[in-house]
């Protein structure tokens, strides 16, 4: 043993590798709940880049296991002897030279021949009949219009399972990031262009996503969900989404919050398809028919939309919506308005 000027040093790293090592080990065993893994691919783009990574990491295991054999096989072979004569000088040996110069050309092109091609392939134009998405991101939701259905919502994306869905992405203040970990191809969202991702996903299922570029006090809040629907349910999704908002029942508490809605400041942050115009909050036509609220943080329930109603920045820091006192309401009109909400299914 040659660790004896550090012995205690030397066996505290040990014994707290010891302890950290299996940790980690069976922490990454945990494949029970892994929802915003980027390991389990959903998609045919989230499948090219998991192929990639799995190639790369069969040669780098191959690289360093050889390496490693190397290094250990001279480290042992040449160590000094007592009483060992000095190593005889040499100079250059042009054969190994040239080997370890080709062979780090290899490693090299094997790494580079399948990167390329994936960036090709997952670069290349959207097919024809991909479904139109344009991705808006705000501080601290996200904004989904299908310019070709005639539908906006927020933090609940639908799309069919198997359609090609062909994603612009525009913000509406600052630096945002799209990232679905199961689809891959995570994507900066930059004031002033349009940057474009396209996936098929391939499985039905709800996978969370959220922006992936701090952009200010709520960026961790600013959440979203992916629906990947039956073709016939995705159908029935826009069938829905495309109807005028309904109209609550005279006489209903419903009514009643529509009227407040309308009357109060709501009206110039959010849409309601022709009960109200403002595009600073999410459209709220059918907001009555999402699963979250508040960039998909709470859940779509009278308790925390009522909550929300009262005190948006309290529950959100730096929420651009107004409280309610600032907006000069009272608390008596949150139960109605919170009814009207719940009825734009
Ligand atoms: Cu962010």
């Amino acid at each position: 043993m040659r660790f004896r000027t550090h012995p205690m040093m030397f066996r505290r790293l040990m014994a707290a590798l010891l302890v950290v090592l299996p940790l980690a080990f069976v922490a990454g065993c945990s494949m029970q709940d892994y929802p915003q893994s980027s390991l389990h691919p959903h998609s045919n783009y989230a499948q090219w880049i998991q192929t990639l990574l799995e190639q790369l990491t069969f040669w780098v295991v191959i690289i360093f296991v050889v390496v490693q054999a190397l290094l250990i096989y001279a480290a042992i072979r040449f160590r000094s002897r007592p009483g060992a004569p000095d190593p005889k000088p040499i100079h250059g040996n042009t054969a190994l030279e040239i080997g370890w110069t080709i062979a780090p050309a290899l490693i090299l092109t094997l790494v580079a021949v399948p990167t390329v091609l994936t960036i090709f392939k997952s670069q290349a134009p959207p097919p024809e009949d991909a479904l139109q998405v344009r991705v808006v991101g705000h501080q601290w939701w996200w904004e989904f219009q299908y310019p070709d259905l005639g539908i906006t919502t927020a933090s609940e994306l639908h799309v069919p399972v198997g359609v090609p869905v062909n994603i612009s992405l525009e913000t509406a203040d600052v630096i945002h990031s799209f990232w679905f970990p199961a689809m891959g191809g995570k994507r900066d969202v930059i004031p002033g262009r349009t940057n474009r991702l396209w996936f098929t996903p391939s499985d039905i299922g709800q996978y969370p996503g959220q922006c992936a570029e701090l952009c200010g006090t709520s960026h961790a809040n600013m959440r979203m969900a992916l629906m990947v629907q039956a073709p016939e349910e995705f159908q029935a999704w826009v069938a829905a989404q495309q109807l005028p908002p309904i109209e609550p029942e005279a006489g209903t508490l419903a009514a009643q919050g529509k009227q407040y809605f309308t009357q109060g400041q709501c009206i110039v942050c959010h849409m309601i398809q022709g009960v109200s115009a403002g595009v600073i909050g999410p459209n709220l036509t059918h907001v009555g028919s999402r699963t979250t609220i508040a960039g998909g943080i709470f859940p779509n329930d009278a308790a925390d939309l009522g909550k929300w109603i009262i005190n948006a920045p309290a529950r959100k820091p730096g929420a651009k919506m107004l409280s309610l006192k600032d907006m000069a309401m009272s608390p008596e009109q949150v139960p109605a308005i919170v009814a009207y909400l719940q009825s734009l299914k």
